[in-house]
């Protein structure tokens, strides 16, 4: 068995997570070309070679508004408005602003709700798609302003930006561009200075801004009206005003996962190709694109198909660069209602997702390279209703026991180099093709047989995303792990296996009972980074 010893690097991790999670605690050495990152975009070109690829699509990382989006992992979306008080999905735009009227409105409990869940931030329909707004703007009539709630006074913007700044969440806005009742919308330009009108007030006025939301729907038909979005001129704004906001769906920074039900690729990538001749110019100015065809249809930026089964693999960036064409660093986005509609309807009291769904789609987004979104609406008092409540609490519960105890906090770990299952290097160790390595293994002593059923994964991506595909074993063999046997095949059992692991990786099987566990990185974009303090963990979940 030939192998070498990486970084012996034993260390422990309790000692390690007291320093935090970005303190640079692993003792292994980073070789100097992944020092030299590309945020935000990099151009892919047909002279490319596959190595270069590969170097390009390694070394390019997230903004830092990306990473501290990306930490967050679990936000809430609360749609509520008009279609709340007419039990509609899609408003007309022509409903009476009188039917606004919540009898028991409490952003407090929104808070308080969501927060039991383990939400970490809110977003909020601040206008759907009939215009009507839940702030006082001072553009338009069609708002709570016109409403009998609070005598006209009321601002459901207001309230809720306080209550998540007092229980501590995140506080985002949605703001739809169409807009089926603003009289301008269809005349581009007045319309333009509208909208930014009105996201001027929305991110000055009610403090820190975590993210905005930029609904693509539009359901304008060939006889409608047909509005061209300045994009451009909208993110520039955002940018001025709240530089720290993430810009999602129709927004450079985070896309949308590609359908409303939870689900997550088993391959998702945050590195995406994107064609240059598809790309929709407005909204990649912040990439540094410029000169591109305008008026692309907005489904996504950059002539994206979020819905594309493959977004990301080697095989999909290689066809881009032949077209010419950049890398972004683009995260996903995992939007789901907790019912079936967006909005509030009593018919659907008894269809909230049960306990099982909820956790299946948080094992699943979360623990999928994924942000997950999970819509709440509030009933027409303006309350979560209780059956939603109660869901959110079990689902907090189940997974404050499961993860309050990191069973491999302490262990001893050591990472090793395993020449003899290396793919694309010579027995010099030179690289031959798409692998500059061979094959990383992560062991992990916990000093004592304990029973386990998830095991956390994640990546350092503040160095990229990089693991292709990794296996993750536990010891069944008689005796010890130790040197010898650490990368051989008697003795392991395969519990799973996967592809990307990127900012999290949550495994989910039947109890084990090992001591000795070990993560194979099988393919690599560039050496694996799961190796840092707090980034991985073995859990119990007690009633699995
Ligand atoms: C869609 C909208 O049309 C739905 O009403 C909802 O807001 C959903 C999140 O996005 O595009």
């Amino acid at each position: 068995m030939r192998h070498l010893v990486k970084t012996i690097g034993v260390f422990s991790l309790a000692a390690l997570v007291a320093s935090g999670f970005y303190s640079a605690g692993c003792s292994r050495p980073v070789p100097h070309e992944e020092r030299v990152s590309l945020p935000g975009s990099v151009k892919i070109l047909p002279t490319d070679t596959v190595s270069e690829l590969i170097s390009k699509a390694a070394r390019l990382v997230p903004s830092e508004r990306q990473l501290a989006w990306q930490a967050l992992e679990f936000q809430a979306f609360v749609h509520f408005g008009m279609n709340t008080f007419t039990d509609r999905e899609w408003g007309q735009g022509t409903e009476d602003p009188k039917l606004f009227n919540p009898t028991d409105f409490d952003a407090g409990q929104w808070v308080e709700a969501v927060k039991a869940a383990g939400i970490r931030g809110l977003i909020v329909t601040t206008k759907h798609h009939d215009g009507f707004c839940l702030w006082p703007s001072r553009f338009t009539e069609h708002s709570v302003k016109s409403s009998p709630w609070r005598d006209g006074k009321g601002d459901v913007v207001g309230e809720v930006a306080a209550a998540c700044r007092k229980g501590g969440l995140k506080f985002g806005v949605y703001l739809s561009p169409w807009d089926r009742h603003e009289p301008s919308y269809g005349d581009s330009p007045r319309y333009n200075d509208h909208f930014k009108n009105q996201l001027r007030e929305l991110l000055t006025n009610y403090g820190e801004i975590s993210e905005v939301w930029f609904d693509g729907a539009c359901a304008e038909g060939s006889n409608g009206k047909r509005q061209v979005y300045d994009w451009g001129g909208y993110y520039a704004l955002i940018r001025e005003l709240q530089p720290g906001a993430v810009i999602s769906i129709i927004g450079p920074d985070a896309r949308w996962i590609g359908n409303e039900a939870g689900v997550t690729r088993e391959s998702e990538w945050s590195v995406i190709p994107v064609v240059e001749a598809e790309a929709l110019k407005d909204a990649l100015k912040p990439f540094g694109f410029d000169g591109l065809p305008d008026e692309k249809s907005p489904g996504g930026i950059a002539g994206l198909d979020a819905q594309a089964a493959d977004l990301g693999s080697f095989e999909r960036i290689a066809a881009v660069a032949r077209q010419s064409g950049r890398l972004l660093w683009y995260p996903g986005q995992v939007d789901v209602s907790i019912r079936p509609g967006w909005f509030y309807h009593a018919a659907e009291d008894d269809k909230v997702k049960t306990l099982a769904q909820l956790l299946d789609i948080y094992y699943t987004s979360v623990g999928g390279n994924a942000q997950l979104l999970l819509n709440i609406p509030p009933d027409k008092r303006g309350r979560i209703h209780e059956n939603d409540t109660q869901k959110l609490k079990d689902l907090g519960d189940r997974l404050r026991a499961t993860f309050a105890v990191n069973l491999a906090e302490g262990a001893k770990t050591e990472m090793v180099f395993d020449l003899t299952a290396v793919d694309g290097i010579d027995r010099r160790g030179r690289a031959t093709g798409y692998m500059k390595r061979g094959v990383d293994v992560f062991s992990c002593a916990l000093g004592e047989a304990r029973s386990f059923n998830v095991a956390m994964l994640m990546e350092d991506i503040r160095q990229g995303q990089h693991v292709e595909a990794f296996a993750f074993d536990v010891w069944d063999g008689a005796g010890s792990v130790t040197d010898h046997n650490l990368l051989g095949q008697t003795g392991w059992r395969e519990i799973a296996t996967g592809t990307t692991i990127g900012w999290k990786k949550l495994l989910r099987f039947p109890t084990v009972t090992a001591e000795w566990v070990r993560v194979r990185i099988l393919k690599s974009r560039n050496d694996s980074t799961i190796f840092r303090p707090k980034t991985f963990g073995l859990y119990l979940d007690p009633e699995r």
